[in-house]
This record gives structure tokens, sequence and C-alpha cells, in this order.
């Protein structure tokens, strides 16, 4: 039996590296080995101010390039979070079950309400019970993920083992999966912070539909320090961000870059991790835009994959409704 792997990603904006290197390229490379749901949880994405219509786009563009990076509908269900109303039937469910303390932790709520408590969305604080419902409705073994969403998978397992203990055995705990290289990549216009697709800031990050030009002159333009040996050091963060970059995408070994950069300057580094950058992105571009030709191909995998996980979808809710009382 294959591990069932799940994993998703916001319509938030436009995909950028950090996200191709923190997630979809793992679970490409994964593809063969696992048993694979992907999803675009749109239903994360209106927990901030958005737009619907940019929203709409957002997720026929991320769908489009989850299949150009290489997500072979043949070896995985690919699908939108909210054309699977259990996803949130699930998520309340979880709510009621989930101490207001365990949510209040959470970082990344932290960093995002920053001084508009008072204002934001309820949705904003509970959105870890949505994504919790998103992973344990598939009794996924494996969450692969970045950096970031660790805690996130973390509070998931907490969530299922209470829910076990509480009301019986449902739910598989999952492992969150982090990638050794890569976990984090940080904004070329300030390398003290993560890369993010809502982030502003015309240099802040690559997005694989950026054009190439200007993909190079974000990367040339990277804030780093006035240091000049090219070494993995992480308190020079703008290098070691471009350094992880590189080390990414080459599959190279720290010895080997740094034996590679010896006696060369930052330019030479900037340069060659744009060549890297742009050997990586522009056949994706190429493929992502044969692919979207033809929206009734994407509407078709969409639903296919609807129709296969509806039975995994089906027994789980069976399960919980029972253990719950519903039933
Ligand atoms: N900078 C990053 N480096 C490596 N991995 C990253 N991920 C996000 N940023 C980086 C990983 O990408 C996946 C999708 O993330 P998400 O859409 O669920 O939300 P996020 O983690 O909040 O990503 P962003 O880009 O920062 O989006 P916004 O700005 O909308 O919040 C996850 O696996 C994440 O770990």
């Amino acid at each position: 039996m294959k591990k069932r792997v799940f994993s998703g990603i916001q319509p938030s904006g436009h995909l950028h590296i950090g996200n191709y290197l923190g997630s979809i390229r793992n679970w490409v490379r994964d593809l063969d080995s696992r048993d694979n749901i992907f999803c675009v949880v749109d239903q994360h994405a209106i927990t901030v101010d958005y737009d619907p219509s940019e929203l709409r786009a957002n997720v026929r563009e991320l769908v489009g390039l989850y299949l150009a990076c290489g997500l072979d509908p043949d070896k995985c269900n690919l699908f939108v979070q909210s054309h699977i109303p259990e996803h949130t039937e699930l998520a309340w469910l979880l709510t009621c079950v989930t101490p207001m303390g365990w949510l209040e932790r959470m970082t990344q709520f932290k960093d995002k309400v920053g001084s508009k408590r008072e204002r934001v969305g309820t949705g904003l604080f509970t959105y870890p019970t949505l994504m919790a419902a998103d992973i344990l409705l598939y009794q996924s073994h494996e969450v692969p993920v970045g950096d970031d969403q660790k805690q996130h998978v973390e509070l998931t397992r907490d969530i299922a083992e209470r829910f076990n203990h509480k009301f019986g055995e449902v739910f598989v705990v999952p492992e969150p999966v982090i990638p050794e290289v890569g976990a984090r990549i940080m904004g070329f216009d300030d390398p003290t912070v993560k890369m993010s697709k809502s982030a502003e800031g015309q240099h802040h990050s690559v997005a694989l539909l950026d054009d190439l030009k200007k993909a190079r002159k974000t990367i040339m333009r990277a804030v780093t320090d006035s240091g000049r040996d090219i070494v993995f050091d992480p308190e020079r963060a703008g290098l070691y961000n471009l350094l992880s970059v590189y080390q990414a995408l080459t599959g190279q070994s720290r010895d080997e870059i740094a034996t590679h950069f010896e006696g060369k300057g930052y330019g030479d580094l900037k340069k060659e991790v744009a060549e890297a950058v742009i050997a990586e992105i522009e056949p994706i571009q190429a493929r992502y835009r044969e692919l979207t030709a033809d929206p009734s191909h994407i509407d078709g995998v969409l639903a296919q994959s609807v129709a296969n996980l509806r039975p995994i979808v089906d027994q789980t809710m069976d399960a919980v409704r029972r253990a719950m009382g519903h039933r």
C-alpha cells in the first residue's frame, strides 16, 4: 500500500519559486511512490480581503501551473477545495474539538493579523482547523509542505489525536514532510522575511509566470551584504538565500557549491542563480501556455478527481458523523 499524501496551495496570488521549491517540486518528485491528492485551497484564500474575480482567475492559474509543473493527472488527484463541500463541514466539527489556546499559539495568525485584530474575519483565526479538515478528510499519512506550514500540520496531528481519544479511532494521524533544501526561501528584496505571494514589492519574489527579463532583474538586484567570500553562512541572510535557491535547483552539495564559487563575486553568483531559475521556469511557462489553451481539459481533470475522491470523503464523513452522535 502506498502512503497517501495530501497537500495544497492557496490561490492568493502568483505562485513563486518559494512555493515551487518548498512544495510542488517535491510532490512531483514523489508522484510514483505515493497515493497523491493535491488541492487548490480556495476557501483558505478568503480569510483575508480579496477580490472574487481575481480569486476565480487565480484558481485557474494555479491549476494550470500544477499541471505545467508536472503533476500528471494520471498519477494524482487534483481538485479545488470548494468543489467538495465536506471540507467545511468537517472543519466546523473539528473547530468544536479544538481548544482556543491551541489556535492562539499559531504564529502565522499572529504574523498576518498584525494590528488589525478587531477587524479581521474570524476565518483567519480558525484557518488551521480548515487545514486540519483538508488533511484528515482523506486519511492522509503525509503532508509535504514548506517550513512555514509545519506548525499547522503539527496542530492537525494534535486535533486528530484529541478526536480519536474522545470519539474513537477515526483519523489517521499525519506526518509533516519538510524538504531538506528549499523549505524557507526568503524575499529577494528583504532576506529577513519569508517569500510570500501576498507580499508587496516589485522585486520581492520571482513568480513562475514572471517575464524572464524581470525575473533576472529581481535576482540581480537581490539584497546581499558588503562581504566578499561566498559561503553558506545563515548570518548573511541575503547570500544564504541565494545559495539556498542555487542548491535547491542544481542539487549540488554545499561543499561543491563553495568550491565552484571560490574566487568569484556576488555578481557571478547572482548571474548563475538567475540562469538556474530561468532554466527551471522557462519550460514550465511553455507547458502552461499549451495546457491552458484548452480550458475543457482542465475542467475534465478537476471533475474526474472530485469523482475519484467521493468514496473516501463519504467513508470518512460517515465515520465522523456516527462517532460524534449525528447518526
Ligand atoms: N518562502 C517559501 N519557501 C518555501 N516554501 C514556501 N511555501 C510558502 N512560502 C514558502 C510553501 O508553499 C506551499 C503553499 O503555501 P500556501 O499557499 O498554503 O500559503 P503560505 O504558506 O502562506 O504561502 P505564501 O506564498 O506566503 O502565501 P500567502 O502570501 O498567501 O500567505 C506550502 O507548502 C508552504 O509551506
